[in-house]
């Protein structure tokens, strides 16, 4: 009996021609992150890992099984980084980096935020920045009243070039026009900014 379980299982097997049963494999590992706006916690308890993947499949999987951007609660994070690096900035690989940080108005948010954040994550998990992708450490989307903002996070502000390949490309992918400036900040500067607006490193 279990011998024709298994024959069965050879003959349909065959049907299937192998392209459909491989999943396509991704550079690296990436974990989802979510940061929920509970006020009795701490921020890095409200920070939870949320799942893991390396495939093409398992990132459109998870992607269409998640509610999109722009229906999470204000006050909430989505994180994509590789895996092991946590997103914050105490991370032995965030502690030397930054981000390019793009904000985006209230009204964008219905429009144009899912399309920015999605198009972010094909860049990232797509390896679109040729060399540079080792710089890359993650991106954050946050969802604010005061505005969303969306964060790309590189490893380390001495990597000039780096940065501006990453702020090049992500600029020119998610069509910003060339007068709307972005701006790259260090989380050292972040972390002790005073008042509301950090300076920036660099400019594109
Ligand atoms: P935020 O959530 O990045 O931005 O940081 P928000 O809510 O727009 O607030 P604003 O200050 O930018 O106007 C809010 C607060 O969360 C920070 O002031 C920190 O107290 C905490 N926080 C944010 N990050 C990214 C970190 C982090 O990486 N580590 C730690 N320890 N705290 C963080």
């Amino acid at each position: 009996m279990s011998e024709e379980l298994e024959q069965t299982e050879n003959a349909q097997g065959d049907d299937i021609a192998p392209e459909m049963m491989i999943k396509h494999p991704l550079q690296n590992m990436w974990s989802l992150w979510f940061y929920k706006n509970d006020r009795t916690k701490s921020w890095e308890e409200n920070l939870m890992e949320i799942t893991t993947f390396d495939t093409v499949e398992d990132f459109w999987a998870l992607y269409n099984h998640i509610e999109v951007v722009s229906k999470i609660p204000v006050g909430c994070d989505y994180a994509l980084f590789k895996h092991g690096i946590k997103p914050m900035w105490e991370d032995s690989r965030n502690k030397q980096g930054g981000r390019w940080l793009f904000n985006v108005q209230k009204s964008q948010r219905v429009t144009d935020l899912n399309n920015y954040w999605l198009e972010i994550l094909l860049c990232m998990i797509g390896e679109a920045f040729d060399e540079c992708s080792e710089d890359i450490c993650g991106a954050v989307v946050q969802i604010r009243n005061k505005g969303d903002k969306l964060g790309i996070w590189t490893a380390d502000v001495k990597h000039e070039d780096a940065i501006m390949k990453i702020g090049r490309v992500v600029k020119e992918r998610l069509h910003i026009h060339q007068r709307n400036a972005i701006g790259y900040e260090a989380h050292a500067d972040t972390q002790v900014k005073q008042g509301s607006s950090t300076k920036c490193r660099f400019q594109i």
